[in-house]
């Protein structure tokens, strides 16, 4: 991989100069490229032999207690995430075109996968990148963080107070039927949108309903809560606010 400023910058400066000559294709183009080569996650890049492996996990499996419990973290951690980064990779033997590329060139790029595997990338390559933002997104330190100004300005300019935008993304949550997340994304006008994706879908696909960078986000299947609020759903979205990194949403709010 060169580096992601030189790739920014090509990117950059062929978007301006179709552009400039004004080029129908450029929406396409665009959309095509959303976020796809960008710095935007530190965990979007393959390890430099081809196969995906499980990140590491900033924190102990109980250090999220008593938000999050220590037998759901290690098995959603150990288990869950890890099946979809062996089914990814499995995925990836059998369409060895695919090797080599980020995880976010291939998320964002369903509709071009292999058809072979292309249900198999959408949901383990989703998967696998859902829970790594999701890992990161929390934080033992959580209570001692907040928006940066421009966030909460962001946030406030929406949804009034944070408060209400606190309301707001619940009772997004809540309303997600069956398996899936909630998210608080951003276009790259850094329009602030809340966006629900069903199982493994990500806003950042190119088959969503409804397209962006999340920087925030909750997974709500059943195995991210139910060994401690068992139907409560409600109950696990409010002990999540307790453990949001707003350091980390900030930082992604503020890249590309
Ligand atoms: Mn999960």
């Amino acid at each position: 991989m060169k580096n992601s400023n030189s790739q920014s910058r090509r990117s950059f400066l062929k978007q301006g100069a179709l552009a400039a000559i004004g080029v129908g294709v450029l929406n396409n183009l665009k959309a095509n490229e959303l976020y796809t080569g960008s710095s935007a996650f530190n965990f979007e890049m393959p390890p430099v032999d081809g196969a995906f492996e499980l990140p590491k996990l900033d924190y102990a499996y109980n250090a999220l207690e008593p938000f999050i419990d220590a037998q759901t973290m290690e098995i959603h951690y150990s288990k869950h995430h890890q099946t979809y980064v062996t089914k990814l990779n499995e995925a990836i033997e059998k369409a060895p075109e695919l090797k080599g590329k980020s995880l976010m060139e291939l998320v964002s790029n369903i509709n071009s996968m292999p058809e072979g595997v292309r249900n198999a990338i959408r949901n383990h390559g989703g998967g696998h990148f859902n829970h790594s933002f999701f890992w990161k997104l929390m934080s033992p330190t959580a209570k001692d963080t907040m928006p940066s100004a421009a966030l909460k300005t962001a946030i406030e300019a929406k949804w009034i107070s944070m408060d209400n935008f606190k309301a707001e993304f619940a009772k997004s949550a809540t309303g997600v039927f069956g398996s899936g997340w909630a998210w608080l994304a951003k276009d790259k006008e850094n329009n602030l949108m809340l966006i629900t994706t069903p199982n493994q879908d990500s806003p950042v696909m190119d088959i969503a309903a409804q397209r962006g960078k999340p920087i925030m986000g909750i997974d709500v299947w059943e195995h991210a809560y139910y060994l401690k609020h068992q139907n409560k759903r409600a109950d696990y979205i409010a002990d999540f606010w307790n453990v949001i990194d707003w350091n980390q949403v900030s930082k992604w709010y503020s890249e590309l």
